[in-house]
């Protein structure tokens, strides 16, 4: 466990569905540091570095149609622990098996409409942090809630 940086995008299904708030509520009030948003309209070459180990799944094609169907909000936070307190916080890949008080299992039913994505290890979340962001739009901060969120 360290502190360090995780991607997690707001997909495209729960920005339609106005979920970005419920979201980012749930990290900010975890003690993460959020350290880089913006909402785009993804590309498919974009998509394909993302989705790299995924190109010769069947669902692919479906993957990339829904993941360009709209925009979406790519962010970066930052905290002890983040990458896997954030798949903790986002469940099962499979909607449905998605425990609730997960992101996944509050809010999502079926795998292929999942609501988020998090990076799944501090090596993944650095390259997929190079994929979405530019070096210059971390920011970095000094929280003032830090000597009560950290012991
Ligand atoms: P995760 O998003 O939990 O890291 P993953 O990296 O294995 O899961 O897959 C990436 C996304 O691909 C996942 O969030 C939803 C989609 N996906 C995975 N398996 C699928 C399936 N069997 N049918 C449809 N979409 C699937
Ligand atoms: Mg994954």
């Amino acid at each position: 466990a360290s502190c360090s940086y995780t991607l997690v995008l707001v997909k495209p299904d729960a920005v339609q569905r106005r979920l970005v708030g419920d979201v980012i509520g749930r990290f900010e009030r975890r003690g993460f540091k959020l350290v880089a948003m913006k909402l785009l309209q993804a590309d498919r070459s974009l998509l394909d570095r993302h989705y790299q180990h995924l190109q010769q799944k069947p669902f692919y094609p479906a993957l990339l149609a829904y993941m360009t169907s709209g925009p979406l909000v790519a962010m970066v936070w930052e905290g002890y622990n983040v990458v896997r307190s954030t798949r903790a916080m986002v469940g099962d890949t499979d909607s449905a098996q998605a425990a609730a008080g997960t992101i996944r299992g509050d809010l999502s039913m079926h795998v292929s409409r999942n609501v988020v994505h998090a990076s799944d290890s501090v090596e993944t979340a650095s390259r997929e942090i190079g994929f979405w962001f530019q070096q210059n739009e971390l920011v970095a901060w000094e929280s003032g809630d830090s000597q009560y969120t950290y012991g």
